[in-house]
């Protein structure tokens, strides 16, 4: 469970653990006789956190509403980028704005835990950038990128990339207001991670494959991961791309402009 944003959904499952209380833990409509006391639902304080977790999606989708309504109004195309640690995020943004900025505006708001190198290598294409350091915090949340959006104040009708910090798992959670997230996956992370972190996939519109170069290199089956993420996202659209080589990026940009005529 991630007490530090309040993300866990109530599914705490652990596998091939059996205590004594685990036995006991069942419909607190059954009857049983007991040598020890114990109380049956929600204690108060797993009461209290799971209250405390909704306030905070609540209060989060609340403000992403407000985001996703700027964006409409100023023909903003907003996409947020999420993956696990350096799949190749600021990599792919880099080659894409070099491709894009010169006949289109862009920004990017950069999420991570401390340092501005991911901002730092935004500028460095000329791109306006703004760098969130979120300490201790492990995805960015909707007032963040409000906040952010003052600061970058991004052109009507550009393309607003946002990318998260590398987690698999707390920004699939938290809605930003972006249209799309899109989660980069590169194929040095093993095709199963679709399926052991179903809610980024689920909540994703666009699976990228990043790193196809290294292919040769290691063992991954891309129509397995495929496969995977179809799995729990049906829906889902995959490109296969490099970002350092160039090779399937034609293809990303043109799902880019389709986004940005629809
Ligand atoms: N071979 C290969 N390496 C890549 C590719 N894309 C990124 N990399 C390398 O992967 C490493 C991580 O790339 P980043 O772009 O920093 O990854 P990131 O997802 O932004 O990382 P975080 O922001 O730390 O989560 C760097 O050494 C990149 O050069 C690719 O398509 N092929
Ligand atoms: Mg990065």
């Amino acid at each position: 469970m991630c007490s530090t944003c309040g993300c866990a959904s109530g599914e705490l499952r652990i596998e091939g653990v059996i205590s004594e209380h685990a036995h006991h833990s069942h419909d607190p409509s059954h009857d049983h006789h007991h040598d020890h006391s114990h109380s049956h639902g929600l204690p108060f304080a797993a009461r209290r956190l799971v209250d405390i977790e909704m306030d905070v999606l609540a209060k989060n989708n609340h403000i992403a509403a407000h985001n996703r309504e700027h964006f409409a109004e100023a023909g903003i195309l907003a996409l947020n980028l999420v993956s696990s640690p350096g799949s190749g995020k600021t990599t792919l943004l880099t080659s894409t704005l070099t491709r894009l900025a010169p006949y289109f505006d862009c920004a990017v708001i950069e999420g991570d835990q401390q340092t501005t190198n991911d901002a730092d290598r935004i500028r460095a294409t000329g791109v306006p950038a703004i760098q969130v350091n979120t300490g201790k915090g492990c995805h960015l949340d909707a007032q963040m990128v409000h906040d952010a959006l003052h600061h970058l104040s991004p052109n009507n009708n550009s393309l607003l990339f946002i990318e998260n910090v590398g987690n698999l798992v707390c920004p699939a959670s938290f809605d930003l207001g972006e249209l799309h997230k899109v989660a980069v996956l590169s194929v040095t992370e093993g095709e199963d991670k679709p399926l052991k972190y179903p809610h980024m996939f689920a909540a994703s519109r666009l699976m990228i494959l990043n790193k196809i170069d290294l292919l040769p290199y290691v063992s991954f089956d891309v129509e397995t991961c495929i496969a995977n993420a179809r799995q729990v996202n049906p829906q889902i659209e995959v490109i296969q791309l490099s970002a350092t080589t160039g090779e399937g990026m034609d293809q990303w940009l043109l799902w880019l402009e389709q986004q940005r005529c629809a």
